[in-house]
């Protein structure tokens, strides 16, 4: 059951009458309680236009066949990583992979609306958003291989390291917001995450605080429907983006396989949050075609039905609809994304394969700066270790 079907569902009929009772007057129509959901491309590839949406329309009004191309290589070159990381996870190359795919409109649409002072809380899958941050790919491989506990410097690109604490990321970003803010920096910060994430106590205390110090943060959950196996409708009543309210802002729902609806949308939370005017939630309704790691098989828990449906709703293949049928990009467009596609799945896959192993002392240098005597024995003890093995090397060369 989706989002839309448990708001639909009819408040249960009241014992004290109803439209049983004789006489009563016909009930009027019910409003309708579906969500209202930005999208300026259908799944066909179509331009929507309408007053209710006019509002985020503006912010890609004039936006260019160039830009266009721009996002549509984004989204393309991401996915094409994205399987290269997952069939290196089979061959034994990584030890796990979290897939994005399906979920590329809602990352290359929110991460290219930053600018680049801004700061992005990411979860464990923002690998479109690293992108658009030009983080490069290769550095998101390193943790799923298992060589080192990040890879790549959060401040070069504004974008903090994957987070796997489910929600804690966004008492990172409304913190990091309240302190932008301090400091009159009119820049902006986005935390990333999920729908099984909203439940967390972390996410609900970012929202009070973040409303009641108008931090500069947009809290972005892509809405995939699942959190691993639980549907949505375990952890929630009503739409998401509707919770945004009894805290104070704003909250949007976009359709998350619109990459042009998410840019505007994005674009204009984020300069609400520079203009001073405080945080808003974005909901991103998508869905996630592939499992939620490397060691899950959704089959188990979801239907075909429903993944041929959002098959339907690709958000790679709208825009192309809609770049061709505009004639914004020929032939040799995408001819040449594909060659560049294959060259970034073939350096992805070099640059993996020659990862040093870590060396093995390392993971005792991370956790104190100034060291620790616990930490010391331990790192004795594993040295201790790793030197009984017949075939260990030489003292101090422990590697
Ligand atoms: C605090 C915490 N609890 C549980 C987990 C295990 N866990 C990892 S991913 C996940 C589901 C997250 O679902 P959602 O927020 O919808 O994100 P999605 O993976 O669907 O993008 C869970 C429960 C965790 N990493 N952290
Ligand atoms: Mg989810």
């Amino acid at each position: 059951m989706t989002v839309e079907s448990t708001a639909a569902r009819k408040p249960r009929r009241s014992s004290t009458g109803g439209s049983k009772r004789a006489g009563a007057k016909k009930a009027a129509p019910q409003k309708s309680t579906e969500p209202e959901l930005v999208q300026l491309l259908t799944p066909e590839g179509k331009r929507v236009k309408s007053a209710k949406t006019a509002e985020y329309e503006a912010y890609v009004a004039d936006i260019t066949a160039e830009e266009l191309r721009g996002l549509y290589r984004d989204m393309v070159l991401t996915r094409r990583f994205d399987a290269e990381a997952t069939a290196l996870q089979r061959q034994g190359e990584l030890g796990l992979w979290a897939s994005l795919l399906g979920q590329e409109a809602a990352q290359i649409g929110s991460g290219r609306a930053t600018r680049d002072d801004d700061y992005v809380f990411p979860t464990y899958r923002e690998h479109g958003v690293a992108w658009c941050r030009g983080v490069d790919p290769t550095n998101l491989l390193g943790m799923f291989r298992g060589v080192n506990n990040g890879g790549w410097d959060p401040n070069s690109n504004n974008f903090h390291l994957y987070t796997i604490v489910i929600g804690s990321q966004t008492l990172h970003a409304t913190g990091y917001a309240m302190g932008v803010a301090k400091d009159g920096a009119d820049s902006a910060v986005i935390a990333y995450f999920g729908d099984g994430a909203s439940s967390q106590g972390d996410v609900a205390e970012s929202f009070t605080f973040s409303a009641v110090y108008n931090a500069p943060v947009v809290f972005f959950c892509q809405n995939n429907q699942w959190a691993i196996s639980e549907p949505t409708e375990k952890q929630t009543r009503v739409p998401l983006y509707q919770r945004a309210q009894g805290y104070g802002f704003p909250g949007v729902r976009v359709d998350g396989n619109d990459v042009l609806a998410v840019l505007a949308v994005t674009k204009w939370a984020l300069e609400r949050a520079r203009d001073g005017e405080g945080p808003a939630l974005i909901e991103a309704f998508t869905y996630r075609m592939g499992a939620h790691t490397t060691s899950d098989d959704p089959s188990k828990y979801r239907s075909d039905d429903e993944r041929v449906a959002w098959e339907a709703k690709d958000p790679i293949l709208r825009l192309r609809a809609y770049l061709e049928s505009e004639g914004h990009a020929n032939e040799s467009f995408f001819s040449e994304l594909d060659d560049e596609s294959e060259a970034l799945g073939k350096r992805v896959r070099e640059v993996v394969r020659a990862m040093p192993d870590p060396d093995l002392m390392a993971i005792f240098e991370n956790a104190y700066a100034d060291g620790h005597a616990l930490v010391d024995e331990e790192r004795a003890q594993f040295a201790a270790y790793q030197a009984s093995f017949a075939d260990a090397p030489a003292a101090g060369e422990v590697k």
